[in-house]
Order: C-alpha cells, then structure tokens, then sequence
C-alpha cells in the first residue's frame, strides 16, 4: 500500500495570487462550512491531520512585486507554493494520502513538488499525475498571453520553464519534478497555442472532450490509467472548471462544454479505486463570482467540488 488508507492529511490554503480575480482565497473555508471536512471524517471514517487554519499566508506576500518575465506577483506565489510544498512534503512523508483545498492552480507548484519529493524519498518513485482541467496550465512565462501562474504550473513542474531565482521558483529542485510521460490531462478545451505545440512536441497524454464525447468517460479512463500503469502513485489536480459551468459556475475562468458532475464524480471515484492515489488538490472555487440569483451559483459549485473530494476519497465504495 503506498499511504496508511485511514489516514488523510489536510492542507486548506486561501490563495488567489495566480490569477487576477479575488474572492478563491475564499473557498476552503466555503467547502469546509458545508462540511467537508466533517463528512470525510464521520461518514468516511478518515483520521485527519491538520491545523484548524486555512492558511492565507498573507505574510509570505511583499509589499512590491513587480512583474518578472512577463509573470504577475512572481515573488508571492513562489513563496506561499514553496511554504506549501513544505507541508504537503512533511504530510506525504508520514506515509498520508494528502488533500489540499485550493486556491488558485497555482498552489499546484506547491502540492505536487511536496508529494513528488516526498515519495521519491519515501518509495523511491516517481509519481504520476492526472490533470482535470479545461485547461493545460502548461504555459512558460514568455509563451503565456496573461501572465497569470495558475496557466503556468506544469510548465514549472516539470522543467519546461526554468528559472534560477531561488525567490522565484529557483527553489523548485529536481527531486521536486515531475516526468511529461506520467502526465495525464482530461476535460481539456481551452488550450493555448504554444500549449498545443508543447502538448504535440512531448508526446503528452491529453483527453480532450473531444475524446470524452468519442470514447465515453469509461474507456477514457481506461486509457488514462492504462498509461500511468498499476502501482503507480498518482496525485489526482482537479480545477473545479473541467467541469461545465452548469454544475460549477463560479470559478475564474468557466468554458462552457464541460464535463457533468457525474463525469467528474466518476473520474475521482476511477482514481480512487486503484488504490494508488497519494493526494488530491481541488482548485479554482471562487464563491464570490456568482452570476445567479441568492449565490445559488457559488453553493452549487461548492457542492460540486466537495462531492469530487468524497468521490476521490471513496465515497462510492460499497
Ligand atoms: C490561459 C492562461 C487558466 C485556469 C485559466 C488560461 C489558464 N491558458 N487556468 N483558468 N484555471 O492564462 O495561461
Ligand atoms: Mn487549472
Ligand atoms: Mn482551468
Ligand atoms: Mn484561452
């Protein structure tokens, strides 16, 4: 077994400094209120390790930020995803399955340099990655049009960008990495064009709606997991925008043509089931952008994304 399976690990951080619109800093606290926490605990019978804060790190930020290679508030998010890579390593190094509650996918720098580093010390594997996304957040600083780090993460994570600032992603060492050829995406239909060259140029597994729409959610899964193969760790990023704004409206940037819930759902419950996922990060939640009457737009998308954490925690199994 790769983590203790009663054990789970929780890190809830109010960051929103990769993207431009406030208001994702707010949705661990909005998830935790609804219950999440206390139903992974009650009714999944999961031991939780946590400090009861959900973490701003509004310390971490400087005063002045200017913009390096094109990218907005560099020294922020290097900071508060190095900070983060620290406490997901120290919960994956004790052998727990690590949930973080983001958060912009910029905190993805951080959660997944911590578990990559963590069982390579642990194992000694590499771990693979499934990506749910409308997007590839696969952009190195030049390539990227907006200069938000939430479309940059993979990029950093993998070497595509590199940077030798140690306060600004220098810090990001090869034990932190992670291999293009164990990255899976699914859900995606918003892509850059320099991220579809890279996606073409590395031979990147990538299942676009397109594909969901042709093979059926099923045999995608198949193959996403096929790729990976058995016994692999896998550290499961899930950006509450994969899926359709129907279900999850209130997030940063909603595409329309999206996956259902039970898409969604039923991606988490597939990871879940091979016994091999060692963290979980739910991203993108922003309760403050609802477009619908009484925040019915932000409840609902809050229900989504905890409905996605219980499914990848093993809610389904009977
Ligand atoms: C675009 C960029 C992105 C999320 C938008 C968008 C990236 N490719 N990611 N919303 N979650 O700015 O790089
Ligand atoms: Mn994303
Ligand atoms: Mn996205
Ligand atoms: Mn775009």
């Amino acid at each position: 077994f790769l983590t203790h399976g009663d054990q789970l690990g929780v890190v809830a951080v109010g960051f929103s400094g990769g993207q431009c619109k406030p208001g994702v800093d707010a949705a661990p606290s909005a998830l935790i209120k609804n219950g999440l926490l206390k139903q992974l605990r009650d009714e999944l019978d999961y031991k939780l390790f946590h400090d009861d804060t959900v973490h701003s790190y509004k310390e971490l930020i400087p005063a002045s930020d200017p913009d390096y290679r094109g990218m907005k508030n560099p020294l922020a998010v290097s900071a508060v995803t190095r900070k983060i890579s620290e406490q997901v390593y120290s919960q994956a190094k004790e052998g727990r399955c690590v949930l973080t509650l983001g958060g912009d996918h910029s905190i993805a720098i951080g959660t997944i340099s911590g578990t990559a580093k963590a069982i390579r010390e642990r194992l000694g594997r590499e771990i693979a990655v499934i990506w749910v996304d409308a997007h590839t957040d696969i952009n190195t600083p030049e390539a990227s049009d907006s200069g938000n780090i939430h479309g940059m993460p993979v990029s950093f994570l993998s070497g595509l960008a590199k940077e030798s600032r140690e306060d600004i992603f220098g810090w990001l060492k090869e034990e932190h990495m992670i291999s293009l050829k164990k990255l899976v995406y699914i859900g995606l239909r918003d892509v850059d064009r320099p991220e579809k060259k890279t996606l073409r140029d590395h031979g990147i597994k990538a299942f676009s709606m397109h594909d969901i729409d042709r093979h059926g959610i099923g045999k995608v899964m198949d193959m996403a997991l096929a790729h990976i193969g058995t016994d692999t760790p896998i550290h499961l990023s899930f950006d509450v925008d994969a899926l359709d704004p129907m279900w999850a409206p209130s997030t940063g940037t909603p595409v329309r043509g999206g996956l259902t819930l039970r898409e969604g759902d039923f991606i988490a419950e597939c990871v879940h089931e091979t016994g091999c996922l060692i963290a979980m990060d739910l991203v993108e939640v922003n309760p403050t952008l609802d477009s619908g009457l009484n925040d019915i737009g932000a409840h609902e998308t809050v229900r989504a994304g905890c409905s996605l954490v219980r499914c990848g925690l093993g809610e389904s199994l009977l």
